[in-house]
């Protein structure tokens, strides 16, 4: 059976969400944060980054959560949470997946951060704010015409960013960003979603 490595208040949640929506069997493997918010140390005997997300399924161990979705969604869902293969919206879907990581993540985290640490301006750093700002920009662009990232059906590139949306939502950023708030939103009003938080907790850290 799969086995999900998961840190409370992580990414690891997108593949809850995932495993839930698809009813696929598996073994949740729980780990709390340190003192400091970090991965406990057991999570290096798992994968040598020691970060979750992490899978063990019939001798695959994989990190990342965009391999890890859409590994889980061509085995166990016949890809059903991606458009058909090798059409313009396959190609689309993957550039809306990679996104959350490779231009969201930093900027978001940074300004939930500066949040926590009782910053006046989220994220304080001119240069993240203006990544920030191009990264929600282009997300919410997107969303003006349409309920999901890919039209009318949550992909996986949806379950992916709604962990930068649970940290923006945190940080404040939705307050001034309405088109993004209402799909944030919609994505907590997903059944997957609302199992996953059932199962292994919130998405966006405390508030204290
Ligand atoms: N790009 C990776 C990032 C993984 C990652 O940074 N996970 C965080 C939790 S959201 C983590 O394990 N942090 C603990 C630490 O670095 O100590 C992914 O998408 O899975």
């Amino acid at each position: 059976m799969l086995t999900l490595h998961c840190l409370a208040y992580s990414r690891a949640l997108r593949i809850v969400w995932l495993l839930e929506e698809l009813n696929t069997p598996y073994q949740l493997e729980f780990y709390d944060r340190t003192k400091e918010f970090r991965a406990p140390d057991a999570l290096k005997k798992i994968h040598p980054l020691g970060k979750s997300p992490v899978i063990e399924d019939d001798g695959l161990v994989l990190a990342e959560s965009s391999a890890i979705l859409r590994y889980i969604d061509q085995r166990y869902g016949h890809g059903r949470h991606q458009p058909a293969d090798q059409t313009p919206a396959f190609f689309a879907h993957n550039e809306w997946l990679d996104l959350s990581e490779s231009s969201g993540a930093q900027p978001v985290i940074a300004a939930v951060m500066d949040k926590i640490a009782g910053k006046d301006t989220v994220p304080e750093n001119p240069a993240m704010a203006d990544r920030l700002g191009t990264f929600l920009d282009y997300v919410g662009a997107r969303l003006e015409d349409r309920p999901f990232l890919m039209g009318d059906t949550p992909m996986l590139a949806d379950i992916q960013i709604s962990y930068l949306l649970a940290l923006a939502d945190r940080a404040g950023v939705l307050d001034t960003r309405p088109v993004l708030a209402a799909y944030w939103q919609r994505l907590q009003d997903q059944p997957g979603f609302q199992a996953a938080v059932a199962k292994a907790g919130p998405m966006a850290p405390p508030a204290h």
